[in-house]
């Protein structure tokens, strides 16, 4: 049988890839063409994401990718969730968009849980962990912004590259479900949540779904990239947890997943969502997955504690390497501090060590002594937080976990991994590190008749071929 290949471009929030993804006759194989930093900058007074220049960055990516593989199916986009671009009435880009960093958004939660009657009455609308960078809480705070006025839509991120690839609007359903204005019992824009933020109706593009072809490249593409006009572009699980989850080798129909990259996304996948007050008191979301399903799941912070950590030694003239960090932390003795990775606290970017050790401080403990001991401390509340959220989440679920499945970049921390069987009490299945660029292939190869069945059919596929290591809890 003949190999198809095809384009996943992944956006992280500190890298950027484009990836072919070459099948055949039901194995699928990764080529990274290539990979560029991601940081948000600021600019204008707040802390934007450089969008065009990373469009730049997909476009060299794509033009590599057409040197290389002369016919290239169809590209897949998949990018971190909630943020946006406001466009104008002749769909120009008004401003770069505004990074889930930025501090604008703080009062903008407390304002609109107070408008429509408390963060109850708020999750029972959308099913979202009510964190003050979704969204609606964005939108909300946008209507003070200069370019607010001239606004006629706001396009999430993949939605954006799509937009400049084929010039057609749409909001995917994954990403949609990040923004807290998708009802997760009927997986449409909400009017409830519009009407609380006063949001115009064509304010928000149409919904689309996961494997739909969204149609042909511009021919500015085309030319641009050398890549064949009959190459189209397809809707992927546009959010990167959602194509992550796809990419999972999960064969037991109870598991657990990590999604590990600078966030951490832990939850369980189910077909209907749990919208109840425990499940809003445990921090937990109704996301979108591909096919409908729902991904029942806690955003956790993830490896930007130690990338902003290790940012912070390096930028104060001693470097370390992560695997020196690494081996140290192992040598440590269990039962050390742990922190609430969750807290707002650890949200903004710069001196993130002294940010760990104060918050170690305040809950009674000694101050961290090392850089190896800043980042047991994460390691070790990394892995308190993935254990007691994925309990949690299968508890409400009235599910239990045979496994868990840690994916991202995160599955390479051997000592990440051992951790959280140890406090899960449950084996970790590690790996694939790119299973987001292997979910967003596999939803276009499934599109284009080169893969069949259900997610579970699709990921038996890849059960069969990667390498994934297992860690039994001690
Ligand atoms: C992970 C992720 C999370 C989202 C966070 C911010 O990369 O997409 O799911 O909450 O980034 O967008």
């Amino acid at each position: 049988m003949t190999s198809l290949v095809f384009a996943a471009v992944d956006l992280g929030a500190s890298s950027g890839r484009v990836i072919a993804g070459v099948v055949n006759d039901g194995t699928t194989r990764l080529h990274t063409v290539h990979r560029f930093r991601n940081e948000a900058v600021v600019q204008g007074g707040h802390l934007r994401w450089a969008f065009t220049a990373l469009f730049e960055e997909v476009l060299t990516g794509l033009r590599q990718l057409a040197s290389r593989y002369p016919d290239v199916v169809s590209i897949g986009i998949d990018t971190w969730g909630v943020d946006y671009g406001l466009l104008d009435d002749d769909g120009r880009l008004l401003a770069e968009p505004i990074s889930y960093r930025d501090a604008r958004t703080g009062s903008a939660l407390t304002q609109l849980h107070g408008e429509v009657g408390g963060p109850e009455a708020m999750y029972a609308v959308n099913g979202l962990q009510p964190l003050r960078f979704n969204t609606i809480y964005q939108l909300c705070a946008e209507r003070s912004s200069p370019e607010y006025p001239t606004a006629k839509r706001a396009v999430l991120l993949p939605d954006l590259l799509v937009y400049w690839l084929t010039g057609e609007l749409g909001s995917e359903l994954t990403i949609a479900s990040t923004t807290g204005l998708v009802d997760p019992r009927t997986r449409r824009w909400s009017p409830a949540a519009r009407a609380a933020i006063d949001l115009p109706d064509d304010f928000l593009p149409p919904l689309r779904h996961a494997g739909q072809v969204v149609g042909p490249l511009r021919p500015e593409i085309v030319r641009r990239t050398g890549l064949p006009s009959s190459t189209v572009v397809t809707t992927v699980g546009s959010h990167d947890t959602a194509s992550a989850v796809v990419g999972l080798p999960a064969t037991a129909p109870r598991f657990g997943f990590v999604s590990c990259g600078t966030w951490s996304l832990a939850g369980l996948e189910l077909d209907e969502p749990v919208v109840t007050p425990e499940a809003l008191q445990a921090g937990l979301s109704n996301e979108s997955g591909v096919d409908d399903r729902v991904l029942f799941l806690r955003n956790l912070s993830g490896l930007w504690l130690l990338q902003e950590s290790q940012r912070t030694w390096a930028a104060a003239g001693t470097p370390y390497g992560l695997d020196a960090l690494l081996a140290k932390a192992h040598a440590l003795p269990s039962g050390g501090p742990v922190v609430d990775v969750d807290s707002a606290d650890f949200l903004a970017p710069g001196g993130m060590p002294a940010r760990i050790d104060a918050a170690v401080v305040a809950a009674g403990y000694r101050p961290l002594e090392s850089p190896a001991a800043v980042t047991r401390c994460i390691l070790d509340s990394l892995a308190v937080a993935y254990a007691r959220s994925l309990h949690r989440a299968a508890s409400l679920a009235g599910s239990t976990l045979d496994a868990i499945h840690l994916v991202g970049g995160g599955s390479r921390n051997t000592l990440l991994c051992q951790l959280t069987a140890d406090l899960a009490g449950v084996p970790v299945v590690a790996g694939p590190v790119e299973a987001t660029a292997l979910g967003n292939v596999l939803i276009q190869a499934r599109t284009h008749g080169a893969a069949t069945g259900n997610l579970e059919d699709v990921r038996a596929s890849i059960a069969g071929s990667a390498a994934a290591r297992r860690f039994q809890p001690a």
